[in-house]
């Protein structure tokens, strides 16, 4: 039988042989007690839609949640473009979650439940989930911010069944410390008043993102180039974490 720290970092292992690729273990009832759910139960927030399929029930035997990250290069920036109903990074997290649930059946028996992107419908708060794994810590910009990438990371869930030993947060790695807060500086919408994150401004800037589709897609069906949203990235691309 495999050990439970054995079994993490093969599963870490294995989840990071796929390109660009990071992943970190935390379990499930931590998340759920994270901030964004404090937060979520005490006002409004931002729902929107996805093509995910949502899911009623998690399994009760499944009580650990494997988080994936993938890297958002400023260099590749086709994988944040939203074309044909999602962006092409999650659409490479979605099938990397279905190839693990895969491999975590044959190779460990284990049921695996990759998890839709909206809490909405049957989602986590996927930052919450990374920095309690250890993944990173939530910068001034309020992104998780990857030692490696800085806020250039896109998440993805899956619940797991099975004993494994989680892995632990991040310690000393405060970044935002001595920056001159680049990412706040770069917002256009001023999303940041008194220092602090609201959605409510910086989704009127994302709304006219949406409104401003650009012919930057794939060559479609009538041969030309298929419209895509390219979601503002100012907060994100300003921080020299992972430049
Ligand atoms: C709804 C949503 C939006 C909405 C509302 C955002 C909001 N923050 O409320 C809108 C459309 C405006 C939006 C904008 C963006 N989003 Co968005 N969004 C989401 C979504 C679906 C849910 C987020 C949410 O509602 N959070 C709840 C609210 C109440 O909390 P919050 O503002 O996020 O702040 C919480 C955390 O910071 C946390 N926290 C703070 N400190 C600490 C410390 C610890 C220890 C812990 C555990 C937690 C914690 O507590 C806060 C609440 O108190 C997530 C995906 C998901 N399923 O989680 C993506 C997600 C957060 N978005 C993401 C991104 C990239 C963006 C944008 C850059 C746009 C883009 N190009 O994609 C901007 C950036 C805005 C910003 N600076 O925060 C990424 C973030 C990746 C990263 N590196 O962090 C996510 C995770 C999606 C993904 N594909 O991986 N988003």
């Amino acid at each position: 039988m495999t050990s439970k720290t054995s079994l993490t970092t093969e599963v870490i292992s294995q989840a990071e042989s796929y390109d660009g690729v990071r992943a970190r273990v935390v379990r499930l009832k931590d998340v759920l007690k994270g901030p964004s759910y404090q937060a979520a139960l005490a006002g409004p927030r931002y729902t929107d839609s996805m093509d995910d399929v949502p899911i009623d029930n998690w399994p009760t035997e499944a009580q650990t949640v494997l988080i994936l990250g993938l890297n958002h290069p400023e260099k590749d920036p086709r994988q944040d473009y939203w074309e044909r109903g999602d962006t092409w990074g999650n659409r490479r997290l979605r099938e990397i979650s279905e190839l693990m649930k895969r491999w975590l059946r044959e190779k460990h028996d284990l049921t695996a439940l990759p998890l839709p992107y909206h809490v909405e419908k049957g989602g986590l708060f996927l930052k919450d989930a990374a920095v309690l794994s250890g993944m990173g810590i939530i910068g001034k910009n309020n992104l998780l911010i990857h030692p490696e990438w800085g806020p250039r990371i896109r998440f993805r869930s899956i619940l797991v069944e099975g004993d494994f030993q989680t892995t632990k947060s991040l310690e000393g790695f405060t970044p935002c410390e001595t920056c001159e807060v680049f990412c706040q500086k770069a917002c256009p919408m001023k999303a940041f008043p008194q220092g602090k994150y609201r959605w409510s401004i910086c989704v009127k800037r994302l709304n006219a993102d949406v409104e401003n589709k650009v012919p930057e897609g794939e060559i479609g069906e009538s041969g030309k180039r298929n419209l895509v949203i390219k979601y503002f990235r100012a907060c994100e691309l300003s921080c020299p974490v992972g430049t």
